[in-house]
């Protein structure tokens, strides 16, 4: 073969390798660089999330940029900016409250920066702004909550009075978890929330909106509706401090389905657990190659959970993974 020849037939087969290395815009041996702006750590359950992100995100080969807010939305805002000032491909962040986030992601839009939405969702009207929302329907565990208590006071005339644990002020679990039971009570008058204050989400919060209520209301409360098991962990503290008997005396309701959550089941102290998987990481990066790859991302993309009474925690406790 002539000189000639063999020198154009490299050149061909140079090009080609680099095209081949280069699908829909994006190279595929370059590594995507993630940018991630938590909520903070004020569960077990958050502790669980963020570990699974970032396992999710070594056995994936992204390049993880992790940042944690502390529950301040304005910290999530600065995290996110300097993800845009960074360049990265995508970033994904779990919003704390619903509303305030249109200006940030105007930013990243205009960045050419797609945004993927883990664990609670925001209230914005242009939904451009995010590609996707990756978590639990809290309204359903509202409702499978409701179902619950419905089900556990079937034969009883009332009247039930509920003292509510709420989460984080504005923030979507907190709202929905609330609307979720109120849509399968508001028909029965036996149920009446004759008291409801946020314990943030945290075991401190949840003990000292307990304590208070205990004085407030003491025997007249039949249910605690906790709207995590941080919280249910401390008000269950407060009410045995003030002789109160949580599990009997005192029906108690939580949600996230965490190991303390089960451990409290199986002593009798919570009846009944609704599961908010904090396992997201593998899906959020799949949702990220699938992105970066060019593929289009269904908006909602819903975790699949259920709800644990206490009869079947011990049984179950062994296998649960956060
Ligand atoms: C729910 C998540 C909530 C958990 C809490 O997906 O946002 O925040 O229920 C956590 O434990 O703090």
């Amino acid at each position: 073969m002539g000189r000639t020849v063999r020198l154009a037939l490299n050149a061909f087969l140079g090009a080609a390798l680099a095209m081949s290395l280069v699908v829909d815009g994006h190279a595929q041996d370059k590594q995507i660089t993630l940018g991630f702006a938590q909520v903070g750590a004020e569960s077990a359950w958050r502790t669980a999330n963020t570990v699974s992100v970032k396992e999710a995100a070594k056995d994936a080969g992204i390049n993880l940029k992790f940042s944690d807010a502390q529950q301040k939305q304005e910290n999530q805002i600065r995290a996110i900016r300097s993800y845009i000032a960074q360049k990265v491909n995508v970033i994904a962040f779990s919003p704390v409250v619903e509303s305030g986030w249109e200006p940030v992601l105007q930013e990243a839009k205009k960045a050419g920066i797609p945004v993927i939405l883990t664990d609670r969702a925001i209230d914005v009207k242009d939904k451009s702004l995010y590609t996707t929302m990756i978590g639990s329907d809290f309204l359903e565990e509202g409702r499978r909550a409701g179902r619950w208590l419905e089900e556990e006071y079937k034969n009883n005339p009332g009247p039930i009075n509920i003292a509510e644990l709420q989460g984080t002020v504005g923030s979507a679990p907190a709202n929905d978890r609330h609307a979720g039971l109120m849509e399968i009570i508001k028909n029965d008058p036996k149920f009446k929330i004759i008291a409801s204050q946020s314990g943030d989400f945290t075991l401190a919060g949840g003990k000292q909106v307990m304590e208070a209520f205990a004085k407030t209301y003491g025997k007249q409360i039949n249910v605690v509706y906790a709207h995590n098991d941080d919280m249910a962990l401390g008000a269950i503290q407060a009410m045995e401090e003030a002789g109160m008997k949580p599990g009997t005396d005192v029906k108690v309701v939580s949600f996230d389905a965490t190991k303390g959550g089960f451990q409290a089941m199986i002593a009798g102290k919570i009846n009944v657990d609704v599961e908010c998987s904090p396992l997201l990481g593998p899906q959020l990066m799949s949702a990220v190659k699938d992105l970066v790859a060019g593929k289009t991302l269904p908006k909602r993309i819903v975790t699949k959970e259920t709800v644990f009474p206490q009869n079947v925690a011990a049984q179950i406790l062994p296998s649960r993974k956060y």
